[in-house]
C-alpha cells in the first residue's frame, strides 16, 4: 500500500522507509508545507502535521520526536528541533553545555506516530532509553545521535550507525506497532 508521510526531515524519511520496506512510502520533503507544532506533547503535534496531509492518500502518517532529558525535567522535549534556535550542532552544544556539571546523564528519545487511514486516526509511541555522553561522537544519523548512548552500548548512536539504530530506535518501535494497527484497518 502507498503511504504519503509529513515530514521535511530527509533523516527521518530514510529512516522510515528502510524500516517500512514493505510500504510505497513517499515522503513530501520539500513539497511539504509544515504546519506550525503548537501542540505540548509529541502526539499531538504529530496529528497537526498528519491532518495537514490526510487529502493526499488513504493512508497518511505523521512522526514527531524528541529527545528528554531526566536533569533537564523532560527538556527540550517537543522543542528539540528548536532548542538552540541553530541546527543540529548548535543543539548538541547547548545541551552538553547545560549538562557540564551533572552527573545524571539519563535520557530517552521517544517518538511518536499517527496514521490517518480512511479517515480514521491511529497512533503508536516509541521509546529508547540511554544516556548523554559527553561530547559528540560518530558520523551517522542525525539531530541527536552524536551525543545520545543508548542503554546497553558504550557508542553514541552516530557511531552505532544506521543498521543497528534502525534495530532499536524509538521510531523502529513505533513504526512496528502502528504497522500492526495499520494491517487490521486494511
Ligand atoms: P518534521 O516535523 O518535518 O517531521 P523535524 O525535524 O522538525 O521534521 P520534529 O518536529 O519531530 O521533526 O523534531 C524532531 C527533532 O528531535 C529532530 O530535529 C531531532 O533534533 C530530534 N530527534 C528526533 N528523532 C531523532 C533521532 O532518531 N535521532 C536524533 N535526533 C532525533
Amino acid at each position: 500500500p502507498k503511504i504519503i508521510i509529513a515530514t521535511s526531515n530527509e533523516h527521518k524519511l530514510k529512516e522510515i522507509k528502510k524500516i517500512f520496506s514493505d510500504f510505497n512510502v513517499i515522503g513530501l520533503t520539500k513539497d511539504y508545507n509544515a504546519p506550525e507544532e503548537t501542540g505540548h506533547t509529541f502526539c499531538e503535534n504529530a496529528l497537526i502535521k498528519a491532518k495537514s496531509i490526510e487529502h493526499l492518500c488513504d493512508i497518511v502518517l505523521a512522526d514527531d520526536s524528541g529527545l528528554e532529558v531526566q536533569a533537564l525535567l523532560g527538556l527540550p522535549g517537543v522543542y528539540s528541533a528548536r532548542y538552540s534556535g541553530g541546527d543540529d550542532f548548535q543543539n548538541n552544544g547547548k545541551l552538553l553545555e547545560e549538562l557540564k556539571h551533572t552527573a545524571n546523564r539519563k535520557a530517552r528519545f521517544v517518538c511518536c506516530m499517527v496514521a490517518i487511514i480512511n479517515k480514521e486516526i491511529i497512533s503508536a509511541e516509541g521509546i529508547l532509553e540511554g544516556t548523554i555522553a559527553f561530547e559528540p561522537k560518530g558520523e551517522n544519523g542525525f539531530g541527536y545521535d552524536p551525543i545520545f548512548i543508548p542503554s546497553g552500548f558504550n557508542q553514541t548512536l552516530a557511531e552505532l550507525g544506521s543498521e543497528i539504530k534502525n534495530k532499536i530506535s524509538h521510531r523502529k518501535k513505533a513504526l512496528e506497532q502502528i504497522r500492526k494497527k495499520i494491517m487490521e484497518k486494511l
